[in-house]
């Protein structure tokens, strides 16, 4: 294979493609990795375009300085730029102490950058304040997975194991159009003569490649999962032998769910009463190994003040029928960003250190700080969540200075108006990125960086796989990698130990201080994944340790090695809909852009329609309301005015607007999971006019 191996700068599927560099490296031609364990010569378009930013014309070269006198960002020298971030972080320590300062990351970020930002945080900056944006990605299904397991990987199994199940429930997963690849293993599973059952409020295009679509009011899958678990009680189909021998709290949570009969879960979700039955039946015929069944969640049953709630009632179902740690069965989740999965193991997140280790653990604290080479009393306890952490921006009390490296948060954070404006009250904003997203034009410096193709590390996709990204081509001259910024930095500040920019080095210290931790990275290598048949799935504690694709066959992560039913309550979404907000708002995605949009909607060949509203005919008819014509929607907390998008697809009662321009998130709500911290993305109540 001529070219270099890579895997796409994109989602969590990450997806093998060869890099060919063209024309003296200005160009690179993207093609398939053919034979990958995970795409097998398949991309979407997003991963057929990726090159599209390589020589882009808005591709950021210079650091930029925003001048105090005229409010223009300038261009500087790389010492400048960070002169002046290392003289503004030590005034806000001198007026604000450490906590003054703060870093926001990204599930995008390679896990040698994850890593290192957690330890540049709480070394170099000597700061608790530090947290990423997978809170607003998979953080509901973690909590959940941590609670009933004792561990969180996304997927327990790799993803081709759903082609072998008897039924594969999918609660809130739109993925062929969020990993089109992947749907290959929907049409398998039925070509098996496995039943693929999608849960939506949309008849989206993965509802339509599924036997079964049921079609819940947003915010209600708890209900329904409730109502599933009743009904596989009722026909006696619980696995007691597997519940006696593997789990506890069984009796509770069999008692939480006793009262949601069908006929009540179809009141509360508007899934006919006995729709909620066949599904019990199916999964019923499933129980006790008598078939296969795999239930997986992604954001549309995860984004939601009841997330964790949501995703324990999935687990308690998947418990009761006995299947995770059986073949081709289980629980999953579907994680999202590149990174989603790694960029929480290693220490960005304000409550952990690497390894998936806890940071108010004295024995954590203890094992880290000696790699790090510091006290242990040193290191700062746990910080505020993403959301959180943005909000007290420039408060009483709150960080004066922000570094973000990875996220667009203007546009993708909940009630963004909001965070805007605290954004805008900081002493000191930088931010580092490859374009100018919404976020940076909003900085006092901004650091451009290299992009995938330009740099090497390693990626933990939804699988637990770590992958190696390989560097391609040379960045344009000008640009630094993140490793760099920090080392610079680092420097700057005095900071102890030492501070590589060399990816394969902080990936070895990343080992060493994952060891024994419950995400055990130590036997890995950049040399050793090159070296795999498409990587090597963690826990794997030593070189000649194979790695684990599978958990849970023996024993959960928990010290007694039973998982645990957990007892949840329906509650519904934080805001219900009312007189003045009769319509239920739901956010998401579409196959041709990326989060964001920082990045796709400047590839050229991507379709950049700018946001839209999605309603039914009924409703557009009660309005008065014509596809393509604007329609405004409302919430309490901001206004979009929108195209329509006219379709029988989606409930009457509900309205989607995708989240890739700015716009849906200035209406979505902030209400937060108690658990994860993760922001009500997916339902709020909302007034629609023509
Ligand atoms: N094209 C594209 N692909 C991506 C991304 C992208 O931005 N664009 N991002 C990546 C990332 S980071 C992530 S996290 C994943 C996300 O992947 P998905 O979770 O598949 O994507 P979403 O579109 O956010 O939500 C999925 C579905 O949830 C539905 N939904 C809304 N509310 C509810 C509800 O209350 N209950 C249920 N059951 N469903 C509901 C929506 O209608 C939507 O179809 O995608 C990854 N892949
Ligand atoms: N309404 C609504 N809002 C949502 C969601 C939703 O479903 N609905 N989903 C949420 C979810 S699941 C997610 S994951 C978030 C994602 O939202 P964001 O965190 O905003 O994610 P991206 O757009 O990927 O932003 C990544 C930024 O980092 C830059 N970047 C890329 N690679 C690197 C790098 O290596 N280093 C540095 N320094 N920068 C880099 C990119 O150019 C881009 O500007 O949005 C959340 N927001
Ligand atoms: S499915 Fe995800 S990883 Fe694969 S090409 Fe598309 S964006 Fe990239
Ligand atoms: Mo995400």
């Amino acid at each position: 294979m001529s070219g270099t191996t890579t895997h796409c700068p994109y989602c969590s599927l990450q997806c093998g493609m060869v890099l060919t560099p063209g024309r003296g490296g200005r160009t690179l031609e993207v093609t398939p990795w053919e034979g990958h364990p995970v795409s097998e010569g398949g991309l979407c378009r997003k991963g057929w375009t990726a090159a599209g930013l390589r020589g882009h014309r808005e591709r950021l070269t210079t650091p930029l300085l925003r001048d105090r006198a005229s409010g223009e960002l300038r261009a500087v020298s790389w010492d400048e730029a960070l002169d002046r971030v290392a003289d503004g972080v030590r005034a806000v320590q001198a007026a604000h102490g450490p906590d003054g300062v703060a870093v926001f990351g990204g599930g995008g970020l390679t896990n040698e950058k994850a890593y290192q930002l957690g330890r540049f945080a709480r070394v170099a900056l000597g700061t608790s304040q530090v947290d990423y944006n997978g809170r607003w990605c998979m953080s509901s299904a973690a909590s959940a997975s941590n609670t009933a397991f004792g561990i969180d990987r996304g997927l327990p199994f790799p993803l081709a194991d759903v082609e072998r199940a008897d039924v594969l429930v999918l609660v809130g997963s739109n993925l062929a159009e969020t990993m089109p690849p992947a749907a290959r293993h929907l049409d398998r599973c039925r070509a098996n003569g496995g039943t693929v059952v999608v849960v939506d409020p949309r008849r989206t295009a993965t509802a339509e490649r599924a036997d079964v679509h049921l079609q819940p009011v947003p915010g209600t899958d708890l209900a329904l999962a409730l109502g599933v678990l009743h009904e596989i009680d009722a026909r006696g189909a619980v696995d007691t032998a597997y519940v006696a021998a593997r789990t506890t709290g069984w009796e509770q949570a069999r008692a939480a769910a006793s009262g949601w009969w069908p006929e009540r879960v179809e009141r509360v979700t508007g899934v006919a009463a006995d729709e909620v039955r066949a599904l019990a039946d199916l999964l019923a015929g499933c129980s006790a190994g008598r078939g296969s069944a795999v239930v997986l969640t992604a954001r549309g049953a995860e984004q939601h003040a009841q997330g964790t709630a949501t995703v324990l009632a999935w687990i308690d179902v998947a418990l009761a029928l006995g299947l995770p740690g059986r073949p081709h069965s289980g629980y999953g989740c579907l994680t999202g960003q590149g990174n989603g999965q790694g960029g929480r193991e290693h220490g960005q997140k304000a409550d952990q250190l690497p390894g998936y280790r806890m940071i108010d653990d004295p024995a954590a604290r203890a094992h880290v700080a000696a790699v790090w080479g510091v006290a242990p009393r040193s290191l700062p306890g746990p910080g505020r969540s993403a959301y959180e952490l943005l909000e007290a921006l420039g408060t009483d009390g709150g960080p004066r200075a922000l570094l973000v490296h990875g996220s667009n948060v203007v546009v993708s954070a909940p009630h963004a108006t909001h965070v805007a404006e605290r954004l805008e009250s900081l002493d000191l904003l930088v931010v580092c990125d490859l374009v100018m997203s919404e976020t940076a034009a909003l900085a006092d410096v901004v650091l451009p960086v290299t992009q995938w193709a330009e740099e090497a590390g390693t990626m933990t996709n939804l699988e637990g796989r770590v992958l190696l990204r390989q560097r391609a081509v040379a960045p344009p001259d000008g640009v630094r990698s993140d490793l760099e910024v920090m080392a610079g930095l680092a420097q700057r500040l005095d900071a102890p130990g030492e501070w590589s920019t060399d990816p394969a080095v902080v990936f070895a210290e990343l080992g060493r201080a994952s060891a024994g931790g419950r995400a055990d990275y130590a036997g890995l290598s950049h040399e050793r994944i090159a070296a795999s048949d498409g990587g090597l799935f963690w826990p794997c504690p030593d070189a000649g340790h194979p790695g684990t694709p599978r958990l849970f066959g023996e024993r959960f992560a928990h010290p007694d090695g039973r998982a645990r039913f957990v007892v949840v309550e329906h509650r519904g979404p934080a805001e219900p809909v009312d007189a003045a907000y009769p319509v239920h708002l739901t956010t998401g995605r579409v196959l041709a852009q990326y989060q964001s949009g920082a990045q796709t909607r400047r590839v050229r060949d991507l379709p950049d329609t700018g946001p839209f509203v999605e309603l039914h005919p009924m409703l557009a008819d009660r309005l008065g309301a014509h596809d393509g014509e604007p329609v405004v929607v409302t919430t309490r907390r901001g206004e979009l005015k929108a195209p329509a998008r006219v379709t029988s697809t989606i409930r009457p009662d509900t309205v989607f607007v995708p989240f890739h321009w700015v716009g849906a998130n200035r209406l979505t709500n902030d209400a937060l999971d108690p658990a994860s911290r993760m922001p009500e993305f997916k339902v709020c109540a909302a007034a629609v006019r023509a």
